[in-house]
């Protein structure tokens, strides 16, 4: 069976989240719903990153022990993914003892070998952000992603020798164009970082304790760049006892992110599997930002999205369609509350909500709710029916590339199409005249047979919507919810019985905002 391994960043502890870190991780999810829909073995991996500076202070600020404070967040966290409905493999944490095991070894492996050396590190440093920046980062004094004041520092360190992987690096991206997309990322990053030459990076801390200790050096904690990276295969058991996983799932096929880190994924992480004589990964993809009023969300600017209200208000599978359907999978996109009831009432309640409900009240109303196993064909089913068998391979040609929008649009292009085929057949008319029932009948067979194709689209990205419309269609047998069932029309048994069920999505008035 063919593998594919998928990842989030590790989210850092340091407040609960918002809005914009589901935005990854409801990506990623989505991506591991649709291929193992496809038959994949599928392995999604998340988690928290949970050492460094900042975690001591906070801990400390709050009168527990850092891991006492990790242990609250994570599990807030892993709240969050499942009322998001994110259905991870695994959640790795830094403070997992086995993913500490393996660092120690990975560490002791690359000091060994000479790729990490001891020496003194000068230079700016943020500590809310935990990252050195060069004179050129540094904006007036200011560190260049949160904005606040860089100070100068200096002390023994250990560096990993990245410029030693600059030529096997380049030629990595020169033979795999995909390797970082979008492609502005990667000219980026290869242009003005990688050719630009790479400078040794500091890998050990000494002003702080809460890290994984370097064994042979007391005083050193790992820098939190190896420790936080290596979480990818150390989730996998790389170098314990059990690498089996490792095995089976290395190298993963996709780390998805946003643009901020794409530098760590694109650079240091492949120095140091170049390092380790192990595979890179096949793809780095890294989106952009959610924003508010043009700024990018996040606890420290104050302009943080609660998931949890959201999905209260409008149900999961509408912030999750929101999300995927709103924003192009690359650039920046900016969140506004009218944007989503928008997009809430337009696609959901009046394009989807209404396929369902006329179809399964026509059904009631005209046949009391079991279609007859009659049929005469119409002038317009044969347009519907092309649609619908193509909708599920021009969706994947879209999530393939990640252009989840696109290929929401292509699947709104069929619900749209139904829902004109309803105005094309106008079944009221035909509900008058006993003569056309086998034409009604085939109306609304259609109908339910496109809306069984739709099910089948919507899953990875909709996880609970498929269910509703099973319901309502008495849809039982498995194999006609399977990815490939979807590409054929006409599988659906005629003579269903519907179950009228609530809106799956009721209209959100406006004016109550
Ligand atoms: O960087 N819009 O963790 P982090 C879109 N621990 N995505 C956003 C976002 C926004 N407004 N805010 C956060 C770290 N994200 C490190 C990563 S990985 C080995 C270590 C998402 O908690 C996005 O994926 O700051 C971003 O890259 C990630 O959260 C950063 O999370």
């Amino acid at each position: 069976m063919k593998t594919y391994y998928i990842t989030t960043p590790i989210y850092y502890l340091n407040g609960d989240p918002h809005i914009g870190h589901t935005y990854t991780t409801v990506a990623a999810d989505v991506m591991a719903r649709y291929k193992k829909q496809r038959g994949y073995d599928v392995k999604f991996l998340t988690g928290s990153d949970e050492h460094g500076q900042k975690v001591e202070k906070a801990a400390a600020e709050a009168g527990v022990s850092p891991q006492e404070f990790v242990d609250g967040l994570a599990a807030t966290f892993k709240g969050i993914w499942e009322v998001m409905n994110c259905e991870y493999d695994y959640y790795q944490r830094t403070t997992n003892p086995a993913h500490v095991a393996s660092i120690k070894k990975i560490f002791k492996k690359l000091f060994d070998q000479g790729d990490i050396y001891k020496g003194s590190y000068e230079g700016l440093y943020c500590t809310p952000c935990e990252s050195f920046f060069t004179e050129t980062q540094v904006e007036n004094g200011n560190c260049p992603d949160c904005k606040r004041p860089v100070g100068k520092i200096s002390e023994e360190a250990y560096f990993l020798r990245m410029s030693k992987y600059q030529d096997a690096l380049i030629k990595h991206y020169d033979a795999n164009p995909e390797f970082l997309l979008p492609i502005s990322r990667r000219n980026e990053m290869l242009n003005n970082f990688i050719k630009a030459g790479l400078e040794d990076l500091c890998v050990s801390r000494t002003s702080f304790k809460w890290g994984i200790p370097v064994d042979f050096d007391a005083g050193h904690v790992i820098y939190v760049w190896i420790d936080a990276l290596s979480n990818y295969i150390t989730a996998l058991g790389y170098l314990s006892d059990d690498d089996s996983d490792y095995k089976r799932y290395w190298p993963a096929d996709l780390h998805l992110m946003a643009k901020e880190i794409v530098r760590f994924h694109a650079i240091i992480w492949p120095c140091i599997l170049l390092a380790l004589d192990e595979p890179l990964p096949k793809q780095v993809f890294a989106h952009g930002w959610l924003q508010y009023d043009g700024q990018k969300m996040g606890k420290s600017l104050g302009n943080a999205i609660d998931p949890r209200a959201l999905v209260d208000e409008y149900g999961v599978d509408a912030i999750r369609y929101f999300l995927m359907r709103e924003f192009t999978f690359g650039p920046d996109g900016n969140f506004t509350p009218t944007a989503l009831i928008n997009r809430y009432n337009a696609d959901l309640a009046n394009d989807l909500g209404n396929l369902l409900s006329r179809t399964v009240g026509m059904v009631e109303k005209y046949f009391s709710g079991t279609l007859p196993d009659i049929s005469t064909p119409t002038a317009f089913d044969q347009d519907l029916i092309d649609l619908a068998i193509t909708t599920l391979q021009n969706a994947e040609d879209r999530l393939d590339k990640l252009a989840f929008s696109e290929a929401l649009n292509e699947i709104w292009n069929l619900v749209r199409r139904a829902n004109k085929y309803i105005d094309e057949t106008a079944p009221w008319v035909l509900a008058k005249d006993e003569t056309k029932a086998p034409e009604l009948a085939t109306v609304l067979y259609n109908l339910a047979e496109t809306l069984r194709i739709l099910s089948i689209a919507i899953a990875p990205v909709m996880p609970n919507t498929p269910q509703i419309i099973h319901t309502q269609l008495n849809i039982t047998d498995p194999t006609l919810c399977e990815w490939e069932s979807g590409k054929k029309f006409g599988l659906l048994p005629r003579a269903i019985t519907v179950t009228k069920g609530p809106a799956a999505f009721p209209r959100v008035e406006k004016e109550k905002k």
